[in-house]
């Protein structure tokens, strides 16, 4: 619901309006049994946000968190927004020239970060003028708990407009550096409500729902499809710091709410206790931020009984479709995406932004609510990436059909999705092309029975040097995220080049397609 001019914008008073009558109720378990009621949540996050007001921060400052996951960690997020800053999540495979390019252009005012990294992200952050370096580990530990102990546990929420900023969430791009997508409490909550509704979830009289969240927080998916969704329904969430398949599995009777990237259902799918006894309470399982396999979705329904929901977002829009909830608005259809969510409009444009006829495959543009404000600093980059008439370029390729239903058919943006990162050539070949003895270098993405698709690296030496794959890649770990290292380096005579002398990366992929096949 979007705010009238005298109700509160800000999410957390939306979030925190859905907390249960019961404030004594449990909102979070975690897998190492630790219960957190609402009582708790709401406490805890008036500490922190007592914390950072104490801080005198100028409005609209940037609060950057790289920290392993934790409840602690999601209530310093809600503690952000409950009083008025921004939150930066950073994925915590991050390494220093990420961290470095990252705390550089968001200027953060606070850092957060575990204390076993805090030796090397403390420099980096006081370099760039950041005033205050708290640490924050996974056992509720750390200076920032340590202060927010002192401080009240009440707190009244800051005031905030639709437009303010919520959040800043870091994309790759294809060329140059990554880019800060910023989004609103508008757009985060009127997804969160939108959301709410699609997928059906139960109030506590009809008997509420129980999410088991076992994705990282620093993204999307994790941090606002499933946190928002469990916190706007009023709804328990059982915790998991770390994805363990056989630990989801055996927690699975007592949901009814589980999200996951692809990968976590092929993991899910390899323990023998997946069965339909089981997923007995389960009502929905959801999959998104990569394309889900057609093997993946029938081997689920036919191991558990249940038709795997899918569902397309990203980090600039949030969530954009969804395959229905209730039977009365169609079938789940394995392979697509579903539906534009209501409220977003979706359209599929051709090279010369003309539209496509019928269910021909084309550009897929979007824009509604739940579309960014821009990208941080960078208003060249925001108006390249929207249409004059105001839609947001998505850079994927897709098709509507006859009913209404999305399918993704592949990217125009040169981007590897491993496992639900994102993963981006360009980014690596960088790298790469600055070894000593390197001509020039390829990354292409490669099918992958566990993580979907992997990058891997093709380079050549220049004249009289000798190189090595393994060394290659040695030489990028510390570097770069562990994820972004591709999986096989191949050392060639030249790269393959069209007419144009364009790298021929289909070629490539096509020649190292079946390297790791299922
Ligand atoms: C880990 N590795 C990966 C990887 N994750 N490599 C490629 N892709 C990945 N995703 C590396 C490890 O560092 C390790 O390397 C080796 O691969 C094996 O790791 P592992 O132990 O198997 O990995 P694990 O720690 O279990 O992590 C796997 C995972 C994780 C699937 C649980 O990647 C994950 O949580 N993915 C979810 C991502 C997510 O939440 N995406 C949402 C984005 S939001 P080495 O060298 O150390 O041995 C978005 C918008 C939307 O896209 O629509 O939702
Ligand atoms: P991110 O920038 O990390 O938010 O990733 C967003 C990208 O993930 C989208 O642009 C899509 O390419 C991809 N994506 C998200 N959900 C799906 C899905 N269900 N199927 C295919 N690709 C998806």
């Amino acid at each position: 619901m979007t705010s009238t001019d005298d109700a509160n914008a800000n999410l957390f008073a939306v979030l925190r309006a859905a907390f249960p009558s019961n404030l004594d109720a449990i909102a979070v378990e975690t897998d190492d049994g630790l219960f957190y009621s609402w009582r708790d949540l709401d406490r805890a996050s008036a500490m922190i946000a007592n914390l950072l007001d104490a801080l005198d921060l100028e409005p609209g400052a940037r609060i950057a968190v790289q920290v392993e996951k934790s409840v602690e960690a999601m209530v310093l997020y809600l503690a952000t927004l409950r009083a008025g800053y921004v939150f930066l999540p950073l994925n915590t495979a991050y390494r220093g020239a990420e961290i470095d390019y990252f705390i550089g252009n968001a200027e953060p005012a606070v850092v957060v970060c575990s204390s076993a990294n805090a030796a090397w992200v403390a420099p980096i952050a006081t370099a760039a003028g950041t005033r205050h370096v708290f640490t924050l580990d996974d056992d509720r530990t750390g200076t920032l708990l340590e202060v927010a102990a002192q401080c009240s546990d009440r707190h009244t929420v800051a005031a905030r407009k639709d437009d303010d900023l919520a959040a800043i969430l870091y994309t790759s791009g294809t060329t140059g550096r990554s880019k800060g997508a910023m989004l609103t409490h508008r757009n985060l909550s009127s997804n969160a409500e939108v959301l709410k509704d699609y997928w059906g979830w139960r109030s506590v009289a009809e008997g509420g729902d129980v999410l088991i969240h076992a994705l990282p927080i620093f993204h999307v998916h994790g941090l606002f499809v499933a946190i928002h969704g469990a916190l706007i329904n009023g709804s328990r969430m059982i915790w998991l710091n770390r994805f363990d398949p056989a630990r989801v599995v055996a927690r699975l009777p007592e949901a009814t709410v589980f999200m996951g990237v692809p990968t976590l259902y092929v993991r899910m799918l390899a323990e023998r206790s997946l069965t339909k006894k089981a997923c007995r309470n389960m009502r929905l399982f959801i999959s998104g931020s990569a394309p889900l396999l057609i093997e993946t979705f029938n081997e689920w329904r036919s191991r558990t009984g249940h038709t795997i929901l899918e569902r397309y977002g990203m980090s600039e829009t949030a969530m954009l479709t969804s395959n229905p909830y209730s039977p009365v608005q169609g079938a789940r259809r394995g392979g697509t995406v579903g539906f534009p969510l209501p409220g977003v409009q979706l359209r599929v444009r051709d090279d010369e932004g003309e539209p496509c006829p019928g269910d021909e495959i084309g550009h897929i543009q979007v824009d509604g609510p739940n579309v960014f404000a821009g990208y941080w600093r960078m208003p060249e980059k925001t108006r390249e990436e929207f249409t004059a008439d105001g839609y947001f370029k998505t850079g994927d390729v897709g098709k509507i059909d006859g009913l209404g239903y999305v399918t993704i058919v592949g990217r125009s943006k040169d981007l590897i999705i491993s496992g639900g990162y994102n993963v981006y050539p360009a980014e690596i070949e960088g790298y790469i092309n600055d070894l000593p003895g390197v001509a020039e270098s390829a990354i292409v993405g490669v099918p992958h029975g566990d993580f979907g698709e992997v990058g891997v690296a093709i380079v050549t030496a220049r004249a009289g040097a000798t190189l090595d794959g393994e060394v290659i890649l040695a030489e990028l770990k510390g570097r770069l995220a562990n994820f972004k290292i591709p999986k096989r380096c191949f050392v060639v005579a030249e790269l393959p080049r069209n007419a144009m002398g364009k790298v021929q990366k289909a070629l490539l992929r096509e020649q190292h397609q079946g390297l790791f096949k299922r």
